[in-house]
């Protein structure tokens, strides 16, 4: 019996579960499982603790990276470390450089676009349980290094617990709501959005949030390069915590800048394949293929409790050619996982195009 797991795909397709309280409650001490689709059975994963809903990262390679982000239960003082898990040695291998280690609890996490730069971002997070701590702190590591150690990002506006992240088609991370205290106590909800380039590594003010989004919100990347929030959990309604909070219920979409600039000005891909095979490279009509910049596979997100471990975008070969546009899926599955993707692309003023939906095997 397990509830609170991370689900995390791994590279041949089958679904590592790991952490979560048990039937009656108790985390579970580290049994984890491994689901198969070809065999429709769970088996014996690596045994390895963690808190519930841990960020887990398939890295190239196949390694889990662990940022130490994770939604809560458990102890304080364990399995709250950082660090790269090798799920065939079952070793782990704890990571330098992190600040705020007490406060990884409810943080946002995620591989930094494209997938291929092997960049993993924290962002805030609070105290253990019930703390009214929290952090402005975000940090980023560079898994291509030889020692990978995080460093300093930007802060946050203000200490922040379960922000919302969200990659976008222009390998920029659209960030929104979360919470100063433990799910909105004191009415801390923070009605901000910024948008981060990790190329600058910079924040970028967005248009304001007008919903809270706390414990139990979500935000996903919508096919049509928009981005819906919702859900939120408030633990009081009122500033003073004398009134039981109430789910919220209020979705809300925001509309990144390159959108308003015309709907016209949209590239379109047109008729072509619904699968590619890794390696291979597929060909899609397009009146706009002269001016696309980019070309992206964005993987959907599978979001709760600020754990998104399944959102990453892949870096495609681009060749254009009077009309057409071919687009390369790099031969490694431990980048491109197999299952549905959004096909993206840009074009040279960082205007998206809408997704067409592509199957990798
Ligand atoms: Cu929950």
């Amino acid at each position: 019996a397990r509830w609170y797991p991370t689900l995390v795909g791994l590279e041949d397709g089958r679904v590592l579960s790991v952490s979560g309280l048990d039937d009656v409650g108790a985390i579970l001490p580290g049994d984890n499982e491994i689901y198969d689709p070809k065999t429709k059975k769970w088996g014996k994963g690596p045994f390895h603790y963690f808190p519930t809903y841990p960020a887990l990262f398939l890295t190239k390679g196949g390694k889990l990276f662990y940022p130490g982000a994770n939604a809560g239960y458990g102890p304080a003082d364990k399995g709250r470390e950082p660090g790269i898990w090798d799920l065939k040695k079952n070793t782990f291998t704890k990571v330098p450089g992190l600040t705020d280690t007490d406060q990884l609890e409810t943080a946002a996490s995620l591989m930094l676009p494209p997938v291929q730069d092997q960049k993993v971002m924290v962002l805030g997070g609070g105290g253990v349980g019930e703390s009214k701590k929290s952090t402005a702190r975000t940090a980023v590591i560079d898994l291509k290094q030889d020692s990978p150690a995080f460093e300093a990002g930007p802060d946050l506006p203000q200490g922040t617990r379960y922000l919302n992240s969200v990659i976008m088609p222009d390998d920029t991370v659209f960030t929104s709501g979360g919470s100063e205290d433990y799910r909105g106590r004191g009415a801390s909800n923070i009605l901000k959005a910024q948008s981060y380039d990790p190329k600058t590594n910079t924040f970028k003010e967005a248009a304001e949030p007008t919903v809270g989004r706390n414990y139990h919100s979500e935000a996903l990347l919508l096919p049509d390069g928009r981005v819906a929030t919702f859900g939120s959990d408030s633990l009081y309604g009122d500033k003073d915590n004398t009134k039981l909070g109430k789910f919220e219920q209020r979705m809300e979409v925001y509309t990144p800048p390159a959108l308003h600039r015309g709907k016209d000005r949209r590239p379109v891909i047109g008729s072509g394949p619904e699968n590619a095979e890794r390696g291979t490279t597929v060909t899609y009509e397009s009146a706009d293929a002269d001016r696309i910049a980019t070309a992206r596979l964005m993987r959907p997100s599978a979001v709760t409790h600020t754990t998104d471990v399944e959102q990453r975008s892949i870096e495609l070969g681009l060749k254009k050619t009077g009309g057409k546009l071919s687009v390369t899926v790099p031969d490694d599955p431990t980048l491109v996982p197999p299952g549905w993707y959004m096909l993206f692309v840009t074009d040279t003023d960082g205007v998206p195009s809408e997704a067409k939906w592509v199957k990798v095997a």
